[in-house]
């Protein structure tokens, strides 16, 4: 069989993915949601290095997400040099220090007390990397002229889903950060007026002695209607 064809002037290429037996199917599931199961927003980073090899791997692998009209609306920029990490650190913290102080309900500091956050974000500077997503709402073309994509707040969360497990499987941590409002990195990593700010991802080992909210994840009924 050809693995090329022509369908209305564009080329397809003929797909294939391996068939898993049930019994097979079963345990490869499980066993993923097991470990993924084990995944932990983690707040206390170790300053261990890590190759910039498996950042790349890492990133690459967020980018086979799926996304609007296939425009990939995304850009990663990954940050090592101290320098910078210490300029986020500082814009971020201000910006938390009034959130916390000011900005945010009653009821949400409330909510946040289990997680023990407060507006010190010193692993900003600890972890090895930051991972600053940014989403483009539209491109430029040549001519300065806008072409919009499509979904974007979907296919940039989904990747930064991908991105998130690949960086478990690595048997690295993350935390999904937000300071509020983030447009300090827009200036800070002089990113181009079509990219928003969307998450900003630590990246590292936990410290040796790292201690995260015991939480527990809602049950299956809980969070799924079977019809
Ligand atoms: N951005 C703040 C506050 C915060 C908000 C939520 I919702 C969290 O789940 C955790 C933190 C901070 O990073 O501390």
């Amino acid at each position: 069989m050809a693995d090329k064809k022509i369908i209305d002037n564009y080329p397809y290429i003929h797909y294939n993915t391996p068939v898993l037996s049930e019994p097979e199917m079963i345990e490869r599931s499980l066993s993923f949601y097991e470990i993924m199961d084990r995944r932990r927003s983690v707040r206390e980073f170790s300053d261990r290095s890590v190759p910039k090899a498996v950042i790349e791997n890492l990133i690459k692998t967020a980018s086979t997400a799926p996304s609007g009209a296939h425009k990939q609306p995304w850009t990663f920029c990954v940050i090592e040099n101290p320098e910078i990490k210490k300029q986020i650190r500082i814009a971020a913290e201000q910006e938390e220090l009034q959130s916390y102080e000011s900005r945010m309900s009653s009821d949400w500091l409330d909510d946040l007390k289990p997680l023990g956050t407060d507006w010190h974000k010193p692993f900003l500077e600890t972890a090895p990397y930051l991972i600053v997503v940014f989403k483009r709402s539209y491109e430029l073309d040549v001519d300065g002229n806008k072409k919009t994509n499509y979904y974007v707040q979907e296919s940039v969360g989904i990747a930064v889903g991908f991105l998130l497990s690949a960086i478990h499987n690595a048997g690295l941590v993350s935390l999904t950060h937000t300071p509020s409002p983030m447009n300090f990195l827009t200036k800070t990593l002089k990113r181009p007026i079509n990219e928003k700010p969307f998450l900003l991802i630590p990246v590292g080992y936990p410290a040796e002695d790292c201690w995260v909210p015991d939480i527990q994840r809602k049950d299956l009924a809980a969070i799924s209607v079977f019809y």
